[in-house]
């Protein structure tokens, strides 16, 4: 079966709700079945590693390998090459290093036994990534400042888009929306492994020496990533299918804990990634997904690393883990505890060291804490706190949710809560030490001690003020009133300025967990409690990619714009609500540069709106539009219209389709401000707010 993304909505919407012949969406298993098999049975699943090469053939830059070559089609990012503004030379310090990945479809078994069409990523069999298929996929371990180049291949049956959520990178290799891997075909992500520097201003947008940049800011240094699909329109159906993986970076600061033996050696015995995600099955062991369904992807069945609630044997000693919310909609509020299902009160904490992708300042101890869709939380175990005669213990999520609107609530008390089943072995760890001079499985880090220095912006930083409401229209999503189109940017901030970013929740009761792109937030306030109110929340005091928002709830926050120009998003993480449009471009660009999208911002494929707005009608060659009057890029060349070598240079990446030279017009109904252009609402105006 080949399909692509506009067939497969097409199908779902031929399919209507009936379904039970239609892969995708289909009749609920029925509950209690689980194909035979008893929580706690099967061993959790560690990621495999995948290796770097030191070469690729042909290798990234080259004429072979850029944009529309056989090799690689979507090419590479334009800050890849040593002379674009933004590189500088500490880029290039250590060798270049290189993955391959691929997407591709077979069984994924969430239990034994049984095999589930899935999708998964891979390393390329046959070379130095060469991993199987599996959910999460391979996890990447990246060594700050060394460059590394993902060539990621689609062997799905969809177009894809591979997203590094919480990586601060070159537009091109962020997953952008519409930035598509095309089927069978392949694009070089680059990954300089950078972070902003200390001295970015808007005055000096590149800085011409490393000197002038300044050092990397420690304190913005990422340690857990992950990646995951981002295709337009149906990123909630390719993660649902498995796109999901880990990323983790380490660099000297965190070395130097491993050293110390501060923290465990990075993915080793002792520092483990854990994706928690709800799935829904059919009868038939398929995977259920309703792609008319806009409120939010809810699962029955509890899977930790892709497999049915596990079990994992530890010592009792530290563990780190990298704990993912990778759950389309469901939100978890997570605790340890002795029993599988009722409240024992017997909990330890855990131990946090980093929220989202970045390290905190001081080892914090959690209760138990909440995480939204998209989110992870960096925390530490120390089984060695368990009385002896503790054997076996849980995980647990006790949070109540039904749909995707929101939580029900905590329900300490609720059965059957536990996803993952520790089984406690006594004695030493065997084998050789992890690292000289450390006792295996003993780390030092303990509540209070700092991980990572903290540095907070300021106000008097911030140039700009921006509102985002988040809300419902016609059953769909919206940002200030528009749905979000690829080719509209909503925000064009300074390249290096600070903003002050107001997120609103426009109502309803409705959560939205607002995931930015580039950058992390500092979050200011929620509902005017501000930092030092004892009611803010512990997991926004510093670095943040996601920020919940609860119904009618307001955040204020302050972001940067570094290093790298858009398009850039943001978004809704309840995948649902991302893919029924609730989503804006930002696009940071020096003084006086327009967005790549501005060329284009009165256009929409719809003929009668093109018409309404002046703009050319028929047969549209999307490129020419990009720019569509005279520009000055920042190499101070100017470009007009149809200049495509040149604006592929100034690189920002494009939408896969439009070198397939094919002048479709599209079936959206979205026009340029967001508005509704036909009275037919895109689904029923069910379960509006209440
Ligand atoms: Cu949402």
């Amino acid at each position: 079966m080949s399909i692509n993304r506009r067939a497969l909505l097409k199908g779902a919407l031929a399919a209507g709700v009936v379904g039970a012949t239609n892969p995708f969406i289909g009749n609920r298993r029925v509950e209690g079945g689980m194909f035979g098999y008893q929580p706690f049975t099967q061993p959790f699943f560690k990621p495999p590693v995948i290796n770097k090469g030191s070469s690729l053939d042909p290798m990234p830059g080259t004429p072979e390998a850029s944009l529309g070559s056989d090799a690689v089609y979507h090419g590479v990012a334009p800050e890849f090459y040593p002379d674009h503004p933004a590189h500088l030379p500490d880029w290039d310090s250590l060798p270049e290093k290189y993955w391959e990945l691929e997407a591709v479809e077979g069984p994924w078994q969430f239990f034994p036994g049984v095999d589930t069409p899935a999708f998964a990523y891979r390393g390329k069999p046959g070379t130095a990534s060469a991993t199987p298929p599996s959910f999460p996929g391979p996890t990447f371990l990246a060594r700050q400042g060394e460059p590394t180049v993902v060539r990621y291949t689609n062997l799905t049956s969809v177009e894809t888009s591979v997203h590094l959520h919480g990586d601060h990178g070159p537009a091109h290799s962020d997953g952008s929306p519409d930035f598509y891997v095309l089927q069978d075909k392949t694009r070089d992500y680059y990954y300089p492994n950078v972070g902003p520097r200390l001295n970015a201003t808007p005055e000096v947008p590149f800085p011409a020496t490393v000197e002038e940049a300044g050092p990397y800011e420690v304190a913005h240094l990422p340690t857990t990533m992950w990646y995951h699909d981002h295709a337009m329109d149906v990123t909630g159906f390719t993660v649902n299918r498995g796109l999901a993986g880990f990323y983790l970076s380490e660099d000297d600061l965190e070395v130097q804990h491993q050293q110390n033996g501060f923290l465990p050696k990075l993915y080793g015995d002792f520092d483990h990634v854990l994706a928690l995600k709800d799935f829904k099955f059919n009868n038939d062991g398929t995977l259920a997904y309703d792609l008319l369904d806009h409120n939010g992807h809810i699962g029955d069945v509890k899977t930790a690393n892709g497999r049915a609630q596990p079990y994992m044997e530890v010592y009792r000693r530290k563990y780190r883990f990298r704990i993912l919310n990778a759950c389309n909609a469901r939100y978890l509020h997570l605790r340890l505890n002795s029993s599988k299902g009722k409240n024992q009160k017997d909990g330890i904490p855990f131990l946090m060291i980093g929220k989202d992708t970045w390290e905190i300042p001081e080892a914090t101890d959690l209760e138990s804490f909440t995480i939204c869709p998209g989110e992870r939380f960096d925390v530490i175990i120390d089984f060695s706190q368990l009385p002896e005669d503790v054997d076996t213990y849980y995980l647990q999520n006790i949070m109540h949710q039904t749909d995707g609107r929101k939580p029900k609530g905590i329900r300490p008390k609720k059965e059957h809560a536990a996803w993952l089943q520790f089984r406690l072995l006594d004695g030493d760890p065997p084998g050789p030490q992890e690292i000289e001079g450390v006792e295996n499985g003993v780390y030092s880090v303990s509540a209070g001690d700092p991980v990572r220095e903290y540095h907070a912006y300021s106000n008097d930083e911030v140039v700009a003020t921006r509102v985002f409401d988040f809300s419902r229209k016609h059953g769909a999503w919206v940002v200030n009133d528009k749905y979000y189109s690829p080719r509209r940017t909503d925000a064009v901030p300074l390249l290096n300025s600070c903003e002050r970013w107001i997120f609103k929740n426009g109502g309803g009761g409705w959560y939205h967990p607002i995931h930015v792109h580039l950058e992390g937030l500092q979050v200011q306030s929620i509902d005017g409690k501000d930092r030092d109110h004892p009611e803010f929340p512990v997991q926004y005091r510093w670095n943040t990619d996601l920020i919940n928002l609860e119904g009618g709830e307001e955040a204020v926050c302050l972001i940067k714009f570094r290093t790298f120009k858009g398009p850039f998003v943001c978004h809704c993480h309840i995948i649902e609500h991302e893919d029924m449009r609730m989503m804006f471009t930002f696009d940071p660009r020096e003084t006086g540069e327009e967005s790549m999208n501005d060329g284009i911002r009165n256009h929409a494929w719809n003929e009668e709106a093109a018409l309404q707005s002046g703009m050319p009608t028929g047969c549209i060659d999307p490129h020419k539009l990009l720019f569509d009057h005279e520009q000055t890029l920042a190499s101070g060349e100017v470009v007009g219209p149809g200049d495509v070598p040149q604006l592929e240079e100034e690189g920002v990446g494009f939408p896969g389709d439009f070198h397939d030279n094919v002048c479709e017009p599209d079936s959206g109904d979205w026009d340029p401000e967001g508005n509704q252009l036909t009275n037919d609402s895109p689904i029923p105006e069910e379960q509006e707010d209440r």
